[in-house]
Formats: structure tokens, C-alpha cells, sequence
């Protein structure tokens, strides 16, 4: 990878894009190149596009992603969109010359009862979450046109598994976002309005793993030196935490001092996310953002940019 390349990265304003173009830049990677949704659908418009730009490698975090209420109510969407814009993106980047891509997939690909910590391998071999079994669809649909691609064609198309992201820039509707952004977001909107509980979802049991998008970019960058292969990847920090201390760790961290209080009408989804991230370990890359750390900086963002959007703060 030259720093003259010309890098393409697919959905620039999403949590993750915004923070790969970031680092991109800082690292001095001059000719990345981005469109904005009203100027390129990546549904039907990629090929034109690819064709003209000719960049020489893509990043594909473009994507219709949510949290357990927004996947569970609209499988439709999560499924069509996710599906068609990879479709478009990874073929026209291959059309055009493309030397390297990296897909952005997921960690609810995997099984929902699948070992803890979850290797690559856990991949197919059993049933996935219901709650977010259309967007998991999607995603295992991309990688495998990645390495359809690899094995048909001999095209370098890389596919990255992130587990579950934050950071600034995530999406903080209470409706469509995922559990850490709305804690953060019910916490701080406890602490104004003096209320005596927050209420969080299901039973507080469920475990996830919570990587910072600033993490989840140098690990993309470093993928993008240093992993040539179709085998899919992990990327997680190793570590995963209950429902239930997020939740205590998020009311000390923004300040909020009543209860917690149990909405179990809500779905937990899977038990566990855990990722096995030894391969890319052993590769040499790294996470530095401890979580206590990358929350406190979310919430600092949060108050500097996104509270004012919410008209009951
Ligand atoms: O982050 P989250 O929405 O998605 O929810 P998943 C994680 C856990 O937090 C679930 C609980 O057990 C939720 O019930 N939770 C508690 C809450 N309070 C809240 C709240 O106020 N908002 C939300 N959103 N959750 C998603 C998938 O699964 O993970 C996606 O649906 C994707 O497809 C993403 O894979 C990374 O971790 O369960």
C-alpha cells in the first residue's frame, strides 16, 4: 500500500467510514475519495462510478446497520439494502480494477450459541439469532461473493469481522441505535431531568464485546498492509462485559445516580459476542482504547454534538 494510492471508502458518513477516512487522512493518504448518498446510490450506481474513478482500493463500510429493535422490525430492509449495495460495490470493484477491497461484516454473522470466544471457524455451523438473522444473511452473502471472487477470478477481496462498535459519530436515536449510544444517551437525559431509574432492555445478562471505531480503524488500515487472504477475520479487543455493568459503568461514567430499572419485555438476543481475535493478533495489530476511556470520550462528543439534536434535553 503506497500513500499515492487512491482509496475509495463506502459509506464516509457512517460511524465506521467516518472514523477509516479519519485515520486515513492523518496517516497521509492524500487520494481518498468518498460521495455522499444524494450524489451516488451504491445500489445501481457503483459500476459507473468505479469504472470512472478507477480507485486502487476500496473500503466497503457502506450499510444499512441498527440495533436488536431496528433489526427485529425491519428484516426487509436490513436484508434488500445490505445486499444490494455489496452486490454493486464488490462487483463493480472488481470490474474496475480494483487491486484490494475490504468488506465490513459483523459479529452476529456467527451462530447465536457459538463457543466463546468465537473463532473464524464458528462460521455456518449453526443457527443464527433471530433477531438479526436478515442482516446476518446479508453480511455472510458478502463474504462469501468475496471469496467467490478470490477463488473465481483471483480478486483480493478481504473480509473484516468487527463485534459491536462505538464511539463519536454513533448513532444516538433510542429507536435504531445499539446499546451503548442509547445508555449513554438515557443516562445523560436522567441526569438532566433529576429522574429517579433509567430504564435498560431485557434482563441485563446478555454479554457483548465493545470495540472503539478508532481501534476498529487502525485495524482496517492494518489489514489493509498486511492481510492478503479470503479467510475471514476478527477484529475485537478481547473482552466482554454484561448488559448490566455497561450499564452501571455508563450511569458512573456520565454522572447518573438513581436505579436501574429491568424492561424484560424488550429481547436480550444472543448471550454472547465474544470474539476470537488471536489471528490478527498474532499478525501484530493491537487494540489501544480502553473501554472506561472510550466511553468517557463518546460522552464528551455525545454533549458537544449530539445532545442539542434531541428536543426533550
Ligand atoms: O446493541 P444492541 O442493540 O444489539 O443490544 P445486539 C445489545 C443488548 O443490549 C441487548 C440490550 O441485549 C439489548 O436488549 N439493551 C439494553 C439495549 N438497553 C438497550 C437500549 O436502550 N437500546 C438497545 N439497542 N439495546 C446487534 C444486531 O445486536 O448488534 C446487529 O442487531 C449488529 O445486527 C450489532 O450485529 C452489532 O448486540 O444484540
Amino acid at each position: 500500500m503506497k500513500s499515492s494510492d487512491k482509496i475509495y471508502v463506502a459509506g464516509h458518513r457512517g460511524l465506521v467510514g467516518r472514523a477509516i477516512v479519519r485515520l486515513l487522512r492523518a496517516r497521509g493518504f492524500n487520494r481518498v475519495i468518498t460521495r455522499l448518498r444524494s450524489e451516488l446510490d451504491l445500489r445501481d450506481q457503483s459500476a459507473n462510478f468505479l469504472a470512472r474513478e478507477k480507485p486502487n482500493l476500496v473500503v466497503l463500510a457502506a450499510a444499512r446497520v441498527g440495533g436488536i429493535k431496528a433489526n427485529s422490525e425491519a428484516p426487509v430492509e436490513f436484508l434488500i439494502e445490505n445486499v444490494e449495495v455489496q452486490n454493486n460495490v464488490i462487483c463493480a470493484a472488481y470490474e474496475s480494477g480494483v487491486r484490494k477491497l475490504i468488506f465490513l461484516g459483523s459479529s452476529c454473522i456467527y451462530p447465536k450459541l457459538a463457543p466463546q470466544p468465537i473463532p473464524e471457524s464458528a462460521l455456518l455451523t449453526g443457527p443464527l439469532e433471530p433477531t438479526n438473522e436478515a442482516y446476518a444473511i446479508a453480511k455472510i452473502a458478502g463474504i462469501k461473493l468475496c471469496q467467490a471472487f478470490a477463488q473465481e477470478y483471483g480478486a483480493n477481496f478481504v473480509s473484516a469481522m468487527p463485534t459491536n462498535l462505538y464511539g463519536p459519530g454513533d448513532n444516538f436515536d433510542l429507536e435504531t441505535s445499539h446499546v451503548l449510544a442509547a445508555l449513554l444517551r438515557k443516562a445523560h437525559e436522567a441526569k438532566i431531568n433529576r429522574d429517579r431509574e433509567l430504564v435498560v432492555w431485557g434482563t441485563g445478562e446478555p454479554r457483548r464485546e465493545f470495540l472503539h471505531v478508532d481501534d476498529l480503524a487502525s485495524a482496517i488500515l492494518f489489514l489493509l498492509q498486511n492481510y492478503d487472504s479470503p479467510e475471514i477475520i476478527n477484529v475485537g479487543c478481547g473482552e466482554d462485559i454484561s448488559i448490566r455493568c455497561l450499564a452501571e459503568l455508563i450511569c458512573e461514567i456520565v454522572g447518573f445516580e438513581g436505579d436501574l430499572s429491568w424492561d424484560r419485555s424488550k429481547p436480550d438476543g444472543t448471550p454472547g459476542k465474544l470474539l476470537d481475535a488471536s489471528k490478527i493478533g498474532k499478525l501484530g495489530w493491537k487494540p489501544f482504547i480502553p473501554l472506561r476511556d472510550g466511553i468517557a470520550q463518546t460522552y464528551d462528543w455525545f454533549v458537544k454534538h449530539g445532545a442539542g439534536q434531541f428536543a426533550n434535553i
